[in-house]
């Protein structure tokens, strides 16, 4: 399936791999890249030597474009921003802050730039500060989330800027791909469907709780400290929940509680203290397989839906 994205970055599908922090590491990139989408390493918040190794590593696994996603809260987001250059990663996403102050120093690397945005204004911002595209992301999506839905904020964003439009927020399968594109996207970025693939390097029980989940099974945690945040529901988003619904605990407190929750997740399984980020689509996923198989399958439903 071409498109201008496909165009843009010299990929065989207009697909990204989400860069899920704690979760995006080259396993999951290179067989994403490999498989003709775009494979994506999560910055996250680790140190830059394991993402220098991680990245490395990456180049070893495939000869594709593979990206970097750098979360700007992230005290060495200045520190990876320099990295991804002396790297020469050919492409670039952001979230969770506006990327400005970088977009010189990528741009005069030939460094493709393409930030989420969860909003129009930002799109615009993005556009004119030489972003190569974006990725308009609803509250659909896992992790820390902006307030438009998907099918409200891609349109509007698309109608805002002459720059490509990538989908994000509750894409899991061709109809996605399809609703995407009918919207006006050139491409989508796809997390919570890679978190069920072979290549995901996540404890059994994270997988095991996205394809047990149903419809109603995914929430949003922490709304009053400014970092909304889509999760499973579990025992510990119940506790996070209680404690910010009754007032027993302060935004300060429920941040110190959930500080390293997402590694407790990740790495150990933990049910009682990890937060296992996931999207609203979680319902809708049954079975573990390889992300080729995925891919294939997503994009071979889509062309059949777009009638191609
Ligand atoms: O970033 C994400 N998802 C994430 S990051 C993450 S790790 C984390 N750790 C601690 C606190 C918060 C997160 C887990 N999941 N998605 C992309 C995304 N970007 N969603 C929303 C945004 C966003 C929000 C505001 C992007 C730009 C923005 O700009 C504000 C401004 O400065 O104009």
């Amino acid at each position: 399936m071409k498109s201008a994205i496909t165009q843009l970055l010299g990929i065989q599908y207009p697909i990204f791999q989400g860069g899920m922090a704690w979760i995006a590491e080259s396993t999951l990139a290179a067989a994403v890249s490999n498989a003709g989408g775009l494979g994506i390493i999560a910055g996250g918040s680790a140190p830059i030597d394991y993402l220098r190794e991680q990245i490395r590593r990456c180049k070893s696994l495939t000869d594709k474009p593979f990206g970097v996603n750098i979360m700007l809260m992230s005290p060495n987001a200045q520190e990876l921003a320099q990295l991804v250059v002396d790297e020469k990663v050919p492409v670039v996403t952001t979230g969770a802050g506006n990327p400005g102050k970088f977009m010189a120093a990528w741009k005069e690397a030939g460094v493709k730039v393409i930030p989420v945005v969860p909003s129009v204004a930002l799109a615009v911002r993005m556009e004119r500060a030489g972003a190569d595209a974006v990725i308009a992301e609803g509250t659909e999506s896992g992790g820390h989330i902006g307030e438009n839905t998907t099918m409200c904020l891609v349109p509007q964003v698309v109608d805002a800027v002459s720059i490509p439009v990538i989908a994000a927020g509750g894409i899991a399968d061709g109809r996605g791909v399809a609703a995407s594109f009918m919207l006006g996207a050139q491409g989508v970025q796809v997390g919570t469907r890679f978190l069920a693939a072979d290549e995901c390097q996540i404890h059994p029980t994270y997988k095991e709780l996205v394809v047990k989940a149903k419809d109603t099974d995914s929430v949003v945690t922490g709304r009053y400290t400014g970092h909304p945040c889509r999760n499973v529901r579990t025992k510990f988003t119940k506790k996070l929940a209680s404690g910010e619904k009754d007032g027993s605990l302060t935004p300060d407190e429920f941040e110190q509680l959930t500080l390293g929750s997402l590694r407790k997740a990740v790495q150990d399984g933990n049910l009682e203290e990890g937060s296992f980020l996931c999207g609203a689509i979680a319902g809708m996923i049954n079975d573990i397989k390889p992300a080729k198989e995925i891919i294939e399958e997503m994009f071979a439903q889509a062309d059949k839906l777009l009638g191609k």
